[in-house]
């Protein structure tokens, strides 16, 4: 996979870019991704790329200008023209059923705004998807594309290390994960769970099953209707 930036501030990702899953997928050519950034493609001399909202208001705009040149610049640079996203707190919610959607295409375009917002024709211009991160305000779209990138790169081919999976994640069967332990077996008076020291697998496997919806039921409940309402075709006979 492809991934171009399209940011102000491009040092920003340097640190979660270098550094263990992110780094390795992009040392084991899993993923390439390209920084690009948009006050580069500014064209006066201030390097100017916000002004005041048409129509009065607080705070500055993002111009459409330097954001489509940064766009055609990178857009030639891959066979496959991608598909762009613009993280806005306005957007639809990134959830793990959007980042296994995500996961599955060859290119994609990440818009990170600043200021106020974005002058709208980048978006409709662009044909540019909306995606917020969660229903907070954060000061620019940069942490959210890096929480996106994470995302979605840790479900590419080869990019976790062997012994995990993501099959088991929270979310991906509509629940919780469960509990984990390691050693040692007794720590400040708390006791691993006997089960998880018998060696029967089943009894285990059944167990975590359990612990997942009781933790879903009690911490998301908003996750737990809605498994019950449309129940999984594929999860519903599980034990
Ligand atoms: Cl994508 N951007 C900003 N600025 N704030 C957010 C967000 C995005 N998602 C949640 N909050």
């Amino acid at each position: 996979m492809r991934i171009d930036v399209l940011t102000l501030f491009p040092e920003m990702f340097h640190s979660p870019l270098g550094h263990s899953i992110l780094r390795r997928a992009q040392q084991q050519d899993i993923v390439e991704i390209v920084l690009s950034n948009i006050r580069e493609f500014a064209a006066d001399s201030y390097r100017k790329v916000d002004d005041k909202p048409y129509g009065g208001g607080p705070g500055m705009v993002l111009m459409p200008q330097p954001v489509f040149d940064a766009f055609d610049n990178v857009r030639t640079r891959h066979p496959d023209p991608g598909r762009a996203i613009l993280l806005t707190p306005q957007g639809q919610p990134l959830t793990q059923e959007k980042v296994i959607d995500l996961s599955r295409e060859k290119r994609l375009i990440l818009i990170a705004g600043r200021y106020e917002g974005f002058d709208e024709r980048i978006r409709i211009g662009l044909d540019a998807e909306p995606v917020s991160i969660g229903d907070y305000v954060l000061s620019g779209g940069e942490l959210p594309a890096m929480v996106l990138i994470d995302a979605v790169v840790r479900l590419l081919d080869g990019a976790l290390g062997d012994g995990d999976s993501a099959a088991d994640d929270s979310f991906s069967k509509g629940l919780l994960e469960y509990p984990h332990y390691t050693r040692p077996e007794e720590f400040r008076g708390m006791k691993v769970p006997e089960i998880l020291l018998s060696g029967d697998h089943g009894k285990i496997a059944q167990w975590r099953k359990e612990q997942s919806i009781e933790r879903t039921k009690k911490w998301r409940p908003d996750l737990w209707q809605k498994r019950q309402s449309q129940p999984d075709p594929k999860t519903e006979n599980e034990p």
